[in-house]
């Protein structure tokens, strides 16, 4: 069995975020880090340096215009110099003062046409860097009631959603990212994975839906949402991150990792970590306080424990729990798994993958901190913050 599992778990895949590696922070305050990288070829480099210390995250999401370059397929090369390739294209129709009102919900057909340019531009960017995946974030929705017409909006979303499927060539998708609210605060236009899933399901298999797992109510059971999305062929795949409150964007499976492995269990009962599913594991998160590269080490990490931990739920013995109606031992199969130590496991498959059983102390003694600390002088902002 353990043999199966680790087959498992080394052909899995974590996405790094382009973001992560800049400067980040809240509305009160970006704290510079040294050494962070001064353009889009450096943060590959940096997210080249946790593929290498764990083996399991070969690719980087990028996000337009924060990651803009002359060249597109200049910067795919550099990524496959150093190891890694282009992951998913992160569209950008938030920081603009056109999209006030909204990109592609907006009244005025002028930002509209804007708005759907720029998600057309990010299709030619997945042409230049051989990326398959869009991931389509709408900041959209209304603060005051009445402010605009609720349905109308739907519509024009649908027409610019279409517009975009249209584009896309053999081999690509895009992801349909939904989020309760923030930064709008009464009705948000993509609000939840229902709304996601009307829409993708109108337009045709090439539009799947992406949960965030910071995305939602307090209490949303996520893993319910997952195994409905799967069941459906319809999960794209995640943006990972932790919340204690609202989108905290904090590292995965550090406020709740129950959640994560409830999350991951519902992936291994759907067949979605066979990569022919097409689910991705991608991380949307910013490290504000704590060091860049190490915060995507262990999140990387987390995940693959959490995974690890659903792999290792004995499927026969839930199944023949449930269908005894035996509640207590279908939920003791559950936590067995859950209160397994899957560190040891995840070392020893690191060792035999001719990697340090221990990313986060290879990456400490590796210098490279030191090394981008003293070359890199006046690293970027992340896209977030003042
Ligand atoms: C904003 O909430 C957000 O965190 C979304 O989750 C996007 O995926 C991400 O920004 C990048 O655009
Ligand atoms: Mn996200
Ligand atoms: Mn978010």
């Amino acid at each position: 069995m353990t043999t199966d599992i680790k087959a498992t778990l080394r052909a899995q895949r974590i996405e790094t975020p382009s973001w992560a590696y800049g400067n980040s922070g809240t509305r009160f305050k970006v704290f510079a880090q040294k050494g962070v990288p001064r353009d889009p070829y450096e943060k590959l480099a940096d997210a080249a340096q946790v593929h290498a210390h764990t083996g399991a995250a070969p690719t980087v999401a990028l996000h337009i215009p924060w990651d803009a370059v002359d060249d597109y397929a200049d910067l795919a090369r550099h990524a496959r110099e150093h190891g890694v390739a282009i992951g998913a294209i992160n569209s950008n129709v938030f920081q603009d003062d056109d999209y006030m009102l909204g990109s592609v919900t907006n009244p005025d057909p002028r930002v509209r046409r804007k708005a759907l340019g720029h998600l057309l531009e990010c299709v030619d960017v997945m042409d230049a860097t051989g990326s398959d995946t869009l991931k389509l974030w709408f900041s959209d929705g209304l603060n005051y009631p009445g402010q605009d017409d609720l349905r109308a909006r739907q519509d024009r979303l649908a027409e610019a959603l279409s517009a975009v499927y249209e584009r896309l060539g053999d081999g690509q998708r895009f992801l349909l990212e939904y989020k309760l609210f923030e930064p709008a605060f009464y009705a948000t236009d993509v609000p939840d994975w229902g709304t996601a899933y009307a829409h993708c399901l109108r337009l045709g298999p090439k539009a799947q839906v992406v949960v965030d797992t910071g995305h939602h109510a307090p209490g949303t059971n996520i893993e319910f949402i997952v195994a409905f999305l799967l069941r459906e062929g319809r999960l794209g795949g995640f943006d990972f991150n932790s919340r204690f409150y609202a989108d905290d964007d904090l590292m995965v499976g550090a406020a709740d990792p129950f959640q994560l492995f409830r999350i991951m269990h519902e992936v291994v009962r759907g067949g979605g970590l066979d990569p022919r599913t097409g689910v991705a594991f991608m991380l949307d998160q910013c490290h504000n306080i704590e060091p860049k590269i190490p915060g995507q080490i262990r999140s990387v990490m987390n995940v693959q424990e959490a995974t690890a931990k659903a792999l290792l739920v004995d499927a026969a013995a839930l199944r023949a729990a449930q269908d005894a109606g035996d509640v207590l031992g279908a939920n003791a199969v559950l936590m067995d798994a859950y209160n397994t130590d899957v560190r040891p496991l995840l070392a020893e498959l690191r060792e035999e993958s001719g990697l340090d059983p221990d990313p986060m102390a290879a990456y400490a003694r590796s210098g490279y901190s030191d090394k981008i600390a003293a070359e890199r002088v006046g690293g970027t902002q992340a896209g977030w913050g003042a």
